[in-house]
């Protein structure tokens, strides 16, 4: 047909036909068989997109149908697993079960979500001397690209190079799963020796892309008399998709996030990563995370409707202190938990809203209110040890201007923002000397994605490091070469040069000329590891977390008792940022993660069919929270604390946890829902979309 350069099929691939990041278990082109409906089969390179558009139309592909498995409980019964079972085991839950006075045991469901990343999945690449491609990609893991593109090509890393200027949005759909994308654009450039560019519509990137895992998963919950946690099970199923991708990882933040911020004696979870016929699910903000939290949230609510008690007793009653253990061995330090929620309850007057929303439910038919408490503890470091690790590259020019490269992904999370500063403080100059580099596998090679809430951690402590190597270089130079005495203390601030704290007659322009006269070295290149941790996979038991952060939301709603819609009325919160960095940047993550974890629990339902074919493929039939259905009020009290040394100023990771306060939208609408209909059965069964609402209100 016009305007076709080339089909390539699996047969054209000149290395290994395999995108798998954790297990080799995903074709880059399918090969014999087609595991679920969007994946890639042929890679059509074509002068133009309507070309390529047309060609697609033309082509037939035969496919015998086999069975389609979409439900992970389905799967884990006919032993179809992506990775090997986990359980992590504290005490002994089968005598505490026998010593409990109160045992609840339940289900529950949590649903996929879309990431909805405003910029879609995308590359451009083109060829480059010595045999070697330069990709472009919109990637949250320039380094995870770089290895896809190399094995599929069948070359070194060292020939493919990763450019990321910035992404519009990645929320984790682009930790891993940008690779594939990376790849065709390098594999056509670098094959055809033309510059190629491969960018998804919307509605394709739903389709054969991968979300947030759904779990369906069972707790038991056991009490004694005075509503202490004695023992808590529980059971994930994983719905991980047709590949492995991160689900392993995603499954194991699951188990470590499990028993949230509570201290419970003895706890045996135990996670399946099922694989099932959709597209292979991945990384999704939380990684897991919310998907535990959310079970044993259930099984406290369960344990407490049952006793006729508010859930906030026993949620308080149990929560950790400092000397605790996690059910993974980690030992609770510095903990925040009940300060978060002690002042939560406080300043927002926790008493004053129980009274005003019974009042309001007195007074009022067909509108019900609600509220619930939602308290976060989220670990901060990738589970995988060996990823805490990231690198930077300082140049400081022979004018004064400063280049930074760091590891860092800039997605719209700030994380460019936090970099500047750190070269800033250290140099102590102005921001506008420095230019924050794209990320470029290049220049610094090996990174870890930007993920984990740890972005702005392990690239700011790297980048700290660099920029400690060359100030001592200059400050040393001061010493020993423009002053007589070696004793004197030097610092630079606002630019300027202080010698015993007084000003002198250098400034970092200056100072960095005549260093370069001297032929000081005037680039660095940092590393950061962060130390102390580990984890035994073995028995599951170590030290994972540098540090972990905290919080509390109390979040009110009202719901529509005819129609079944609802408002969020408030989500009020007191979170540890330990000593903020940068609290317009922080504010920001925390609204944002807020409302996306709102979306999550209320309004975002992913659909497919029984054969497995996305059914909520475009934003009229995915709906995610706009400026109407977002809270109408948000407040975010920092809580005042010092922050840990393991965060880079002492300025706690941000991008995650607030994520997991939207899980108290769920309660909050449940809540009111009873508050109409007491004798209603709601399961813990979310997204808790309108029509579910409806549903439960006059059953
Ligand atoms: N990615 C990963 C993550 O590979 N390991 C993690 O622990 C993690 N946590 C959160 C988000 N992405
Ligand atoms: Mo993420 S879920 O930290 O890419």
């Amino acid at each position: 047909m016009p305007g076709i350069v080339k089909i390539f099929s699996y047969k054209d691939i000149p290395g290994e036909n395999q995108v798998g990041g954790i297990i080799p278990d995903e074709p880059f082109l399918a090969d014999h068989e087609v595991h679920y409906q969007g994946q890639p089969v042929l890679l059509i390179v074509a002068e133009n997109e309507d070309a390529a558009e047309e060609a697609i139309r033309e082509i037939k592909i035969e496919i015998e149908p086999l069975p389609v498995i979409t439900d992970p409980r389905e799967a884990f019964k006919q032993g179809k697993l992506l990775s090997p079972s986990r359980k992590f085991v504290k005490g002994n839950v089968e005598v505490a079960f026998s010593k409990c006075k109160y045992i609840f045991e339940g289900s529950t469901e949590s649903g996929g979500q879309e990431q909805l990343y405003l910029e879609t999945q995308g590359a451009y690449a083109y060829p480059t001397e010595h045999d070697s491609v330069k990709i472009f990609s919109s990637t949250q893991g320039p380094t995870q690209v770089q290895r896809t593109a190399a094995m599929v090509l069948g070359v070194g890393m060292n020939k493919v190079e990763v450019d990321v200027p910035r992404l519009g949005g990645g929320f984790g759909g682009k930790e891993d799963q940008a690779s594939a994308w990376g790849t065709m654009a390098a594999m056509a450039a670098w094959i055809l020796k033309r510059p190629a560019k491969c960018i998804p519509h919307r509605m394709e990137d739903m389709r054969m892309t991968g979300k947030r895992n759904p779990y369906s998963s069972d707790y038991k919950i056991g009490l004694d008399e005075n509503h202490n946690i004695i023992a808590y099970e529980a059971t994930f199923y994983q719905n991980g998709g047709a590949a492995a991708d991160l689900s392993p990882a995603i499954l194991e933040r699951t188990l470590f996030h499990a028993t949230n911020s509570y201290n419970i004696p003895h706890v045996k979870v135990v996670a399946h990563s099922c694989k099932t016929n959709l597209p292979p699910n991945t990384a999704f903000r939380g990684f897991g995370g919310p998907q535990g939290m959310f079970v044993i949230e259930a099984a406290i609510d369960h344990a407490a409707r049952s006793l006729n008690i508010a859930p906030d007793l026993i949620q308080r009653k149990n929560m950790m202190d400092n000397g605790d253990e996690f059910p993974y061995g980690q030992i609770v330090s510095e903990s925040q938990a009940k300060s978060c929620w002690d002042e939560a309850t406080d300043i927002y007057n926790l008493e004053s809203v129980k009274k005003e929303v019974d009042w309001f439910n007195k007074q009022n038919q067909f509108y019900k209110k609600g509220w619930a408490l939602m308290p976060v503890c989220f670990g901060i470091s990738f589970t995988n040890t060996m990823m805490n690790q990231a690198r930077a590259l300082v140049h400081v020019y022979s004018d004064g201007t400063v280049g930074v490269s760091t590891g860092a992904v800039e997605m719209g999370q700030g994380v460019n923002s936090k970099m500047l500063q750190v070269a800033a403080t250290c140099f102590g100059i102005s921001p506008g000397k420095i230019k924050l580099e794209s990320t470029n596998t290049t220049r610094v090679s090996n990174t870890s994605p930007s993920a984990a809430s740890s972005t702005a951690d392990l690239n700011g402590k790297a980048l700290l490091n660099a920029c400690n190597q060359i100030k001592e270089r200059l400050v040393n130079f001061i010493k020993t070469e423009l002053t007589d005495n070696e004793d004197k203390t030097v610092e630079i601030k606002d630019e300027v040069v202080y010698i015993n704290d007084e000003a002198s007659i250098f400034n970092w322009k200056n100072l960095v000329q005549q260093a370069f006269m001297k032929r000081i070295n005037l680039s660095a290149k940092g590393h950061y590891a962060t130390p102390y941790i580990n984890f035994d996979k073995t028995i599951e038991k170590g030290h994972p977390f540098a540090y972990h952060v905290y919080g509390t939301a109390l979040t009110i709603t009202t719901v529509d008792c005819l129609r079944g819609t609802y408002k969020i009325d408030a989500v009020k919160v007191v979170h540890d940022f330990g000593s903020s960095m940068n609290r317009a940047v922080d504010l920001g993550q925390c609204e944002g993660g807020i409302v996306q974890g709102v979306g999550w629990m209320t309004m975002e339902e992913v659909v497919y069919n029984a054969d497995g074919k996305l059914l909520s493929n475009a934003l009229s039939t995915y709906k995610i929270p706009d400026i109407y259905s977002v809270p109408k009020e948000i407040e975010i009290k920092f809580l005042n604390t010092d922050g840990n040394d393991m965060a880079i100023f002492r300025s706690k990771a941000v991008g995650e946890p607030p994520l997991m306060y939207g899980i108290g939208a769920f309660f909050a609408i449940r809540n009111a829902v009873l508050a109409f209909n007491p004798t209603a059965t709601i399961p813990y069964s979310a997204p808790i979309t309108p029509e579910k609402v409806l549903m439960a209100l006059y059953k």
